[in-house]
């Protein structure tokens, strides 16, 4: 923030490429073909996100935030959609070809926010983000909410055994919404049994993760 002088549109995202949020953002700014974009760190250590220049931008004091010439806009999911909308010309149709596409879309973006993230996120907080903050982790949580993860997973396998992707035959925002979290908890966490114990979740997952987008969210991750 601050003093770096950036032509006016590019897009800003103050975040980390290694944070889950910050590469949900990323990688939608890739499958779009977006280029003019730079990631501007937030020094999560010395608690720059909880200073008055960056609570300005973003009041909750989370990452990410993004800048795109007059728009401030914080919750990567919301940011994903715009750059979605903004871009809808170019790169991967993300919320595919036509109103009913877009509705499944939603509703597994929905179902992403709603069902899924709550049990993996508080997973991987246990077993990796409180690592980094010299935190201990506690096993019950993690096998309450990985129990109930699985059990969210179940329906997704039943789901992923008639459709290819999430919302459909097409890769969606909603398939890539899901993707930071699994990264995390099967590569990061290596607590992904309750993944590659599924057939279709697991095919699914092996099929979202190896596209171009995602490794180049990799790279920028382990550069971070
Ligand atoms: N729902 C928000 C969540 C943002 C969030 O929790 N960001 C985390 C990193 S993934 C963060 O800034 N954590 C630092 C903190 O809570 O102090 C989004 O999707 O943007
Ligand atoms: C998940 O973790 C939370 C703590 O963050 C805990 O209160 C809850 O009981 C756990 N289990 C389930 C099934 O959500």
């Amino acid at each position: 923030m601050g003093d770096v002088q950036i032509k006016v549109m590019t897009i800003i995202i103050h975040g980390l490429a290694a944070s889950t949020c910050t590469s949900r953002v990323v990688a939608t700014l890739i499958e779009k073909e977006v280029v003019d974009y730079v990631i501007e760190p937030v020094d999560l250590v010395s608690g720059a996100h909880k200073k008055p220049e960056y609570l300005a931008l973003q009041p909750f004091g989370v990452i990410p935030v993004i800048q795109d010439g007059d728009l401030t806009l914080f919750e990567s999911r919301a940011i994903a959609r715009y750059i979605c909308d903004k871009y809808a010309n170019q790169g991967t149709a993300l919320y595919g070809s036509s109103l009913t596409d877009r509705a499944k879309v939603e509703q597994w973006l929905e179902v992403e926010s709603q069902n899924f993230h709550l049990p993996i996120g508080t997973a991987v907080f246990e077993l990796v983000f409180k690592g980094y903050r010299g935190l201990t982790t506690d096993d019950s949580v993690v096998e309450a909410n990985l129990s109930k993860l699985s059990s969210v997973l179940d329906i997704y396998e039943v789901h992923l055994s008639k459709n290819k992707y999430l919302a459909g035959d097409f890769f969606s925002l909603a398939d890539l919404s899901h993707l930071p979290y699994l990264h995390y908890l099967i590569h990061v966490a290596k607590k992904g049994d309750v993944v590659t114990s599924k057939k279709h979740v697991n095919a699914w997952w092996e099929d979202i993760s190896s596209r171009p987008s995602w490794k180049k969210v990799l790279e920028l991750m382990a550069g971070n």
